[in-house]
């Protein structure tokens, strides 16, 4: 026990400038005694409250409220990979496009196509054991030295672009080997007189040849081969792959049959001209030959000016010819032109343009291409919002008609949905310019609705009949290779908030998602 004198006062110093030197000190020390005078259920009920204060703030904050909900939308990501992952390997290992309602595969080159078109999305979303298992599978059963036909350029920008851009990212050379392979693999298809490549190779036997009832190849096919070729060229130093792709390129630029730079469907590969002219679209057949254009330039360090003069014309085209706006919500939509005939008719493959008009915006092209880049983007997102289960069709055919109720009408054939990439692409490229997280929020609705929808719980997803339907939307029974290739990798790009996961000044992304490198000067 202290002394009295020591117990009841504080002795206190008074500096020269007059303030109390040891105050803060004595505050203290109060405090201490008021606290210890409290009661243990006053104390308790001090410190659950300043606990509660403590995870509301953290809990409202802005900042943090933002990172927690991309953390739990990327993980939904992850976790939507893996459950398609998990269909795929119980029931499709190692063959094309798994089958996930009859628990089976379905074969169409016989070359492990979601698995390799999987690849790079698995290195991106961080699924080192998945990756690893398949890797582990193309280094010990891909072999392309097989007596198959191979749709060109299905095999180009799955196969090929999805084993060089697991290269570039991971650097392992094994991917580099087999896209050597089969890249060599698929040279016999440019043997032709006109130079325009035949659609299918035989890549065991190394021949080439036309669909039995036609001798024409599909406009977007022949020209949407040419950045993975050309990227096979850089690696390998061997100019023969570039060689022949850019003959394809310098041929289409100087055809006659284009109307104010839009492309007609087919090119003969005898003669090497359109043929069923007077129809142009953005969508089936021609929607990447316009992406490519822009793409070629960028990857070739904006040096090649024919590509770039092609593509600022056929936007010029798009604005001319194609484009409309719908009632009553004034949709801006691109329709398309046959035989000097608007049709608004707009495929939902048409809603890559919103993210290609997008990147070209950010690579300096006129601003106005960014404008038309956001009303698209509302379209396409509109496509899937308008619809009973939230979920686009294959098809939309727009209302231009004074007093229309609803601005979308899909035919019976038209209803279904393949789980496409194009419109979840766009967000992307949107919100990467933009930074709106409007986009993000629409991309997750999206996603919602693909696992309300198209979900199948035994593993993997489903292509759908009807979108129009929501208690019977009817599975088709099918898991499309790009599922996992593109649509769930630019669901991850979209709801990243690292500009760095894969820079769009970097990289730039083939037709099927794959992102190759841009050259660091003309080549
Ligand atoms: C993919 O194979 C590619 O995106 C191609 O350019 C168009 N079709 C599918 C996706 O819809």
């Amino acid at each position: 026990m202290l002394p009295p004198s020591r117990r009841d006062f504080v002795s206190l110093t008074v500096s020269e400038s007059g303030s109390y030197t040891n105050s803060k000190q004595w505050r203290r020390q109060s405090c201490w005694r008021k606290w210890k005078r409290l009661s243990r259920l006053q104390r308790s009920l001090i410190l659950f409250t300043l606990m509660l204060l403590l995870v509301c703030g953290i809990a409202t904050s802005p900042t943090l409220i933002r990172h927690w909900r991309g953390e739990i939308r990327l993980e939904a990501v992850r976790e939507a990979f893996r459950h398609a992952w998990k269909g795929y390997k119980n029931f499709a290992w190692g063959h094309d496009e798994l089958k996930p309602i009859s628990k089976s595969y379905g074969e169409w080159f016989g070359l492990g196509l979601t698995l390799i078109d999987a690849l790079d999305t698995m290195w991106i979303l961080g699924l080192k054991e998945e990756f690893a298992e398949a890797r582990q599978w193309v280094a010990k059963e891909l072999s392309f030295d097989k007596n198959v036909d191979v749709n060109l350029f299905e095999s180009t920008i799955r196969i090929l672009g999805g084993l060089l851009s697991t290269y570039h990212l991971t650097g392992d050379s094994l991917f580099l080997e087999k896209a050597k392979d089969i890249g060599s693999r698929l040279m016999p298809a440019f043997s032709t007189a006109s130079k325009i490549p035949y659609s299918d190779v035989n890549i065991g036997k190394g021949t080439a040849h036309s669909p039995q009832w036609t001798s024409d190849s599909t406009v977007a096919e022949v020209t949407s081969i040419q950045l993975e070729f050309r990227d096979l060229s850089r690696l390998t130093g061997d100019p023969k792959y570039k060689l022949a792709v850019m003959e394809v390129m310098k041929r289409v630029h100087k055809l006659n049959g284009k109307q104010d730079g839009l492309v007609p469907m087919f090119i003969n590969t005898n003669n090497g001209l359109f043929t069923h002219q007077g129809i142009y679209t953005l969508g089936a057949r021609a929607d990447s030959y316009y992406e490519y254009l822009l793409k070629q330039w960028i990857q070739g360090n904006k040096t090649e000016k024919e590509l770039l003069d092609d593509y600022l014309q056929a936007v010029e085209g798009v604005k001319k010819n194609l484009l409309k706006k719908s009632t009553p919500s004034s949709l801006t939509f691109v329709g398309e032109l046959s035989h000097g005939h608007f049709s608004p008719k707009m495929d939902h493959l048409v809603c890559f343009l919103p993210g290609t008009l997008a990147l070209g915006a950010h690579y300096g092209l006129p601003a106005d291409h960014m404008e038309l880049a956001k009303q698209l983007i509302e379209t396409c997102y509109q496509m899937y919002a308008q619809m009973e289960t939230g979920l686009s069709p294959e098809i939309a055919y727009f209302n231009t008609h004074e007093g229309s109720t609803q601005d979308v009408d899909v035919k019976i054939a038209d209803r279904h949905n393949l789980l496409r990439p194009e419109t979840v692409e766009s967000l992307f490229y949107l919100y990467r310019f933009t930074k709106d997280k409007k986009y993000q929020q629409w991309g997750w609705e999206i996603l919602q609705n693909f696992n309300k929808y198209t979900r199948v719980p035994t593993g993997g997803y489903t292509s759908i009949n009807n979108v129009c339907d929501p208690a019977s939307p009817i599975p088709r029974d099918k898991m499309e290779s790009f599922f996992l290739g593109e649509t769930l990798k630019y669901f991850y790009l979209l709801f990243s908030d690292d500009p760095n996961l894969i820079s769009l000044d970097k990289y730039v992304f083939n037709t099927e998602a794959h992102p190759l490198p841009i050259w660091p000067q003309a080549e």
